[in-house]
This record gives structure tokens, sequence and C-alpha cells, in this order.
């Protein structure tokens, strides 16, 4: 018999650990249709809930009537918010301190806002209820502009809050006020402004996007009138917020609530927050004793959860006349719509808008931010956006290309000499934040190199002459994009969500024969957690990532986390998982003592078990040392293999990257083509180089649809103009460009295996890098900034603006 003794290569494949691109196991259910989503959820008995939705953005309700409603087949109940009050649940609480009606309450505030909820046998009763719903609307003057909304003569939005000059965040000037925050030293700053050889002042504006995921919000909720406990299946990316979020306003004791996210259809934010039709299911199945399934259409997710951005940035810069960066000032006018419903860590009401000053030595910087009321839907921090980071980049990044104009420079050269140096981390910027790791020098010349910046920008020199000779109607544009991330909230030092601090967990549990299981308290929603987390687990413990089955989602057997949004997993669950790994390993390595006959100390790892130092051939495997952890610890040992751990991170992770996208603009039509789109990114130690490349492609194809034409717009009535897929841009593979990924690894120093986040990224750095260059097409006509969507009608509309074109 010829035994093979595996060799080190060999063993180390086995494992499948960090590093290794490993296949997406979630994906052999999801691509035969086997997943199980919200809507998989069938209860017998279920009922089926829907809601009456207003035309009015701004009207008084002057009655509800509900009696020919009732009176539809299949309709069981009809919900306003005078049944809710008797519930004390009429209104709710935002994750942003403000409140919001669950259902029209006296008035309503933006177009399809919830008036009434129908719950019916099934889904078209539901409809047919819906439409029998007699309500009579007052119209009031309505407010679309954010910057009218605090003229003096601005109609009152929020009735509720009249008088209140003191809200969640300070105090507020006006009636549709409502927060200012700021940040920086003002006087420095000005200061610095007063003898810059050279400043820019821009109004640059982010519009208003939605993540849209292709599934929408929806949930089952089943009471369970004789235990008192509520079971709710839901599109959550933090469950565990929502069955505490849950308790506190349903006043359910906490153990008698059970919330599971199973599969989810992608997230990008939309899922973070709390939405009517989760209280109203919630209500309706308690009031009906029977489960109440909710699910959103397309057009309601589109036009009344959680908007992206509408920040309005006046941008200012100042330097010498060298292009050394002395100074920043940037005032943002944010528009909540009718509630602020952002999702932001407590005490950030404009999120970690504060990384504005980019990847630049800044030595002084203020900032600040007014928050208003306008007629719009709720929401706000969502897409793939790290709590407003994507609107501090394209600020910062549109900045910067603003200013190199002026100074006749470079883009590319004025970011390097401005970049926060190598031997400068842990760096600490002038809005407060301190920089873990990095080394954009690198990564700015590899990029360079990589897509021979040089050569492109003498192309475009011939190219803008030809142009001026009238030898072509096309114009090229490079964007330049480099930025820098801030993810993993977060420390518990300044970071909580409704006073929870924002640590996240893992439990990992090995069986007997060396397979096991890891839950954590994050959330995928298409990342592909249950390959990443078992392969840093495998690299950890030397247990194969197959044989570790990753489970997230369920409150009742997940230990608490605070779930997946703002690329916050690898930077916290990931750590958690290291940890939690190595309580196990420390165990383990114990037992292998005790086995082999030795002290711990003689022992050393090497790849899937412990050995004996200098004796080779005295080795424990991991998967001995599991089946021993089940028969034969050390006296006074507790048996089993189990580990959990919670961490509470000391610091965000900060990843960055250096983009580029090469584009051709036809001035007479406004048609462009992306040539070339390149984008490095650093996310410290990568886990999964395959998963990190399709979280590029991801989200580089939703900056993309953002930079390019997606848009909810309203109209000066305040009707949503977005609503649907053939107003609302969602690029497919004959729009999408080829993407050409790069890397570099910096580490992060604090985390256990020195990994960043990356999902959000590439929506971060992307949009800048497509404005950037929209903008640089046309810089040499003449012109500042144009604002996004640079759409073909827009270019066509910026070229004749311009006057080269009729
Ligand atoms: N990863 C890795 N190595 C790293 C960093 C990350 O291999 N150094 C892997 C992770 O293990 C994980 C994935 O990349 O499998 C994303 O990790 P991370 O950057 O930590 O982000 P999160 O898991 O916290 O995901 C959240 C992020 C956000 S906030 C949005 S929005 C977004 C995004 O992820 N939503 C997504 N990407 C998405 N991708 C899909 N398919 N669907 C969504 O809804
Ligand atoms: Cu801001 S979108 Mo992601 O944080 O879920």
């Amino acid at each position: 018999m010829n035994v093979m003794t595996p060799t080190r290569e060999q063993r180390e494949a086995k494992l499948e650990g960090m590093g290794c691109k490993r296949k997406r196991v979630e994906d052999v259910r999801f691509t035969q249709g086997k997943g199980q989503y919200v809507d998989d959820v069938k209860l017998p008995g279920m009922l089926h809930g829907d809601f009456v939705r207003s035309p009015y953005p701004h009207a008084r309700i002057k009655s509800i009537n509900t009696e020919k409603a009732l009176a539809v087949k299949g309709v069981l109940a009809v919900i306003t918010a005078e049944t809710l009050k008797t519930v004390n649940l009429a209104w709710m609480p935002t994750l942003a301190g403000d409140v919001q009606m669950v259902l029209a309450d006296g008035k309503v505030l933006f177009q399809n806002q919830e008036v009434a909820f129908v719950v019916a046998t099934d889904r078209y009763a539901a409809d047919d209820g819906i439409a029998a719903v007699e309500v009579d609307y007052e119209p009031l003057p309505v407010q679309v502009d954010p910057f009218t909304s605090m003229a003096e003569d601005a109609p009152v939005l929020r009735e509720d809050l009249e008088g209140k000059m003191v809200g969640a965040h300070g105090p507020r000037k006006h009636h549709n006020h409502i927060f200012e925050w700021t940040v920086g030293d003002r006087e420095l700053t000005d200061a610095a402004f007063a003898k810059a050889d050279v400043t820019i002042k821009e109004m640059i504006s982010y519009h208003r996007t939605h993540p849209s995921p292709l599934e929408t919000c929806q949930c089952v909720c089943s009471f369970d009138k004789i235990k008192g406990e509520l079971t709710i299946w839901g599109t959550f990316q933090a469950p565990h917020v929502i069955r505490t979020v849950v308790a506190l306003i349903a006043k359910i004791p906490e153990h008698k609530i059970h919330v599971i996210a199973p599969d989810i259809g992608g997230g990008f934010g939309n899922k973070v927050g709390a939405y009517p039709g989760y209280i109203c299911a919630a209500v309706a199945t308690i009031v009906t004793g029977k489960p109440v399934k909710w699910v959103e259409d397309r057009m309601e997710n589109l036009t009344t959860t959680s908007f992206a951005r509408d920040y309005h940035m006046t941008t200012e810069i100042a330097a010498t006349k060298e292009g050394k960066v002395t100074g920043l000032r940037v005032h943002v006018l944010a528009d909540h719509g009718a509630f602020d419903a952002c999702a932001d860590p407590s005490k950030w009401p404009a999120g970690f808008f504060n990384i504005v000053t980019g990847s630049y030595d800044f030595p002084v910087a203020h900032l600040s931010v007014d928050g208003v009321y306008t007629n719009k839907a709720p929401g706000g921090v969502a897409y793939r956006c790290s709590f407003r980071v994507t609107e501090a980049a394209y600020c910062i990044e549109r900045g910067m290309d603003i200013l190199a104009q002026k100074l006749n420079m470079d883009p590319a050269e004025l970011r390097l000499k401005n970049f926060v140096k190598a031997e400068q981390f842990p760096y600490h910027s002038a809005l407060g934040w301190e920089y873990d790791s990095g080394d954009y020098h690198t990564a700015m010349h590899q990029a360079m190199e990589k897509i021979d910046y040089a050569g492109l920008r003498r192309e475009q020199t011939e190219k803008r002459e030809a142009f001026k000779r009238g030898e072509t109607r096309e114009i090229m544009g490079i964007g330049v994009s480099f930025f820098t991330e801030i993810v993993g909230a977060g420390p518990s030092k300044n970071c909580d969500i409704l006073g929870i601090a924002m640590f996240d967990s893992c439990e990992i549990r090995l069986h007997p024969t060396g397979a096991g299981i890891a839950r954590v308290g994050s959330k995928s929603q298409g990342q592909g957690h249950e390959t990443t987390w078992a392969q840093i687990i495998a690299t950890e413990i030397g247990i194969p990532a197959d044989d570790i089955m990753v489970e997230e989602g369920n409150t009742d057997t997940a230990p608490y986390g605070l779930g997946t949004y703002g690329s916050r997993s690898t930077p916290v669950a990931g750590a958690a998982i290291a940890m939690a790994a190595r309580k196990i390993k420390a165990k383990a390595q114990m037992i292998a003592a005790y086995l082999l006959e030795v002290h711990e100390g003689d022992l050393e790892w090497d790849i899937d078990g412990f050995r004996v130092k200098g004796l080779p051939e005295k080795y424990k495997s991991m998967k001995d040392i599991c089946w021993a952890a089940y028969n034969s610890v050390p006296p006074g040992m507790e048996p089993g293999l189990e580990a959990v751990s919670y961490y509470d991170p000391p610091n965000m992770t900060y990843p960055f990257g250096a983009y580029f996208c090469v584009m051709d603009i036809d001035v007479d039509t406004g048609v462009y083509k992306v040539r070339r789109f390149y984008a490095l990114d650093d996310c410290g130690t990568r886990i999964n180089p395959m998963i990190i490349e399709g979280q590029v492609h991801g989200g580089l194809t939703e900056a993309f649809a953002i930079a390019m034409g997606q848009e909810i717009r309203y109209d000066d009535s305040g009707n949503v103009m977005g609503g649907s897929f053939m107003d609302f841009f969602l690029p497919t593979a004959v729009e999408t460009p080829h993407w050409e990924t790069d890397f570099t690894v910096t580490p992060s120093p604090h985390h256990p295996i020195g990994a960043k986040g990356v999902g959000e990224s590439p929506n971060v750095g992307g949009v800048p890098a497509f404005s950037n260059a929209v903008n640089d097409a046309f810089s040499f006509l003449g012109s500042t900034h144009i604002q996004m969507p640079h759409d073909y009608w827009r270019n066509w509309e910026a070229a004749k603006a311009l006057g080269v074109t009729g």
C-alpha cells in the first residue's frame, strides 16, 4: 500500500483559506432558483397587505372612508393612522432621531406616502380594497427645492415639530430645518483662505438616486396569540436591530420576537431602515391572528423607500500657486425629504461626510451641513455609500479637478502633490479621523503606468487640436479619481445605533468529526459571506472551508450583531470571526499538548494542526483535536470546542483606490462611449480575490448608472419622475462598460487579519471617475463643472451651452 503524504501546498490548497479564489458556495442554490427569499415564505391562512398611497405630495387629509373597501370580497381589515393610534404606533422613531408617520396622520408629506393598509385574503383582493378606500385630500403648497426650503414663506411641512426649536441634533433655525452639523476649525480655515494664492468655489450637487435591489423590501409577520410570540421574516440587513426596535416600540418582550432574514436579493442599503410596511404587517397579524405578508412592488420601492444622496455641496479649496492645498471649506445642503430617516450611527447626522478631506493632506478644514425637510420621500444614507462617503468623495474629487483646471495643472499631478504620504500614517485628518494605513503614491503610480496615463493625455491633446480644426466632433475625457473610504462602523467610542454599540459577533462550534458551524451577526445580501467567512476560519484553524457552514440572519441562533452595511462586515464581523477562531485554536492547542504529552509552548502551528517543535512526526491535526475535544480533554477542562467573540473595533478601516475612466463624447448627440475603466483597489488583506472582483464589478456598474443617468427627480409640483424602470436607468449588460481591475495590499494595522472593507469602494470612487471624465472632456471648451447625471441629453445641452453644437 502506497500512502502518499500530501505536500504542504496540497494541505494548504485543501483548506481554501484566505487568498483563495474559492467559488461562491451560495451560488449553488442561487443559480438553480433554490434560494429561499421572503416571498417564498407561505404560511397556512396567510393574508396579504397593501397600501393606499397618496397621489399628492402635500395635502391635508380631511377624511378616510373605509366602508366600501371593507365590503370588498376578501378584504378583512383596513388599518389607518386612527387604528394605529390605539396601539400607539401611528408614528415610529427613525434611526436618525426623528419620528416618521407609519400611516398618514392628518396630512401627507410626499407623493405615494402610505395612507391606509388594506389586509385581504390575497393580493388581488387587497388591491380591489385599495381602489375602494375613499380619501378626501385638500392639496397644500408643495416644497420641492431644498434651496428655498428655509425661505421665510416656505410652507410648514412638519406640523408635529412646529415650535420645536431643538431637534435630535441640536438647534433648528427654521420650521423646515432639521439640524446643523459643523466640524473643523472655522477661524483657521478662514485665515487659510484669506492668504491663499488661489481659491476655487463651486456648488457641486450629488442628485437623488435609489439603490433599487432586484428584490424589493418585504416581510411576513406571524403572531402566535397562545405563546405571545411574533415571528418576522423580512428583507433585513440588520435583523437584530429590527428585533430590538420592535421590542421597544411594540412593547413585546425581546425574547418573544423572532426575526429571520432569509436569502436576500440585493440590499445596497435599501434594507437597513424600518418601513411602514413592517409595522403595518405586524399590527395586522396581531389584529387578525393570521400571518400577514407585505411585498413592495417596484414603483413603491423606487418612490417611497430609502432614497440615496440629494446632497448639494458648496465646495471651496484654497491652495498655493504651486498647487499645495492649504484649506478646505464645504457647506452641504442636505435634502432629507419629509422625515429624517437616514440610517447613520446615532451621533452622525451627516454620516462620515467629514472624510471629505479625502486622500489629501489638508492642514485645515471646515464643514457645515444643514439638513432640511422637503415634500419628498424619506431615507438617505443608502446605496453602497458608507454613510455619505460617496458624496464626500465626489465633492473632493470634483473639487480637486476644478482646482487643477484653475492652476492649469494635470489633475493626477495635483493629487500626487497633495497625497497623505505613506510615512504619515496613522494620519490625523483636519476633520477628526485617524486613517489607519495607506500608500497612496504607490497605488497612483501603479495605476498611471498600467493605463499609460501620459500616452492618454498626449492622445487627448491631439484630439483637442483636431476638434478645434473641425476634423472631429468627438471630445475625449480622462477621469481621475483617488478615493479614501472609511468603513467598519464602528468603535463603541463613537458609534452606536439607538444606543447599541456597533460591535459584531461570531460563534463557532466544531463538531466531533472535524466539521463545524459559524454563526455571524452580519447578514449577506449577495456579498458571499457564506463563502468568505469560512475562508477566514479555514486559515485560522486549519479546517477546510468546505467543512464550515456559515449561518446568518436568524436572531434566535446568531449572536447579536449590528448587521451588514457600510462595508462593515469584514472590518467588524470579519475580525470577530478571526478572534473566535483564535479562541478555538488556543483551546485546541491545550488539547493537542495533552494528547502529545508535551507542554503547550512546545507546539507550533502548521497549516492544519499542531506539531511538536523539533519533532515533526509528532503531530495532531485539527480534525484529530476536534474528536479529542469530545472524549479526551485534559483533566479539569470542559469538553467541546466552541467559542464566541464580540468584537469592538479600535478604529475604522480606510480602504482606498485609484480609478481612471476614458470616455469619448459626440458633441452633436451627447452620446458617450466609455472606452476604458481601470480600478485599482486596496482593501488590505484580501480574503477572496474573486469575490472582491465581483464586488468591484457590481459597484462600478452602479457608479456608472448613477453618474451617467440614474436619477429620482421631482417636478415642480412634487411628482416623482423616476418611479419605474422606464424612467429610472438600470444598466444591463448592453450598456455596461468593460472593467479592468487591479490592486495593492496595505493591511490594516489594527484588524486581526489586516483586512479592510471593499463592498462600497467602487461606488464611492467610481462616480467621481465618470463625472470627472465628462467634465474633463468639456473643460478645454471653457467649462468648469457640469452637474450629474451625465446622460446623452445633458451632454448635448452642455455642448450647446458651450457653443459647440446647435
Ligand atoms: N472581502 C474580501 N476581502 C476583503 C474585503 C472584503 O474578500 N479585504 C469580501 C468579504 O468577505 C465579503 C465581500 O467582500 O464577502 C464584501 O465585504 P465588505 O466589504 O466587508 O462588505 P459587507 O460584507 O459589509 O457588505 C456590505 C456592502 C454594502 S454596505 C453594500 S450597500 C453592498 C455591497 O456590500 N450591497 C451589496 N455589495 C453588495 N453586493 C451584492 N451582491 N449585493 C448587495 O446588496
Ligand atoms: Cu450605505 S448602503 Mo450599504 O451601507 O448597505
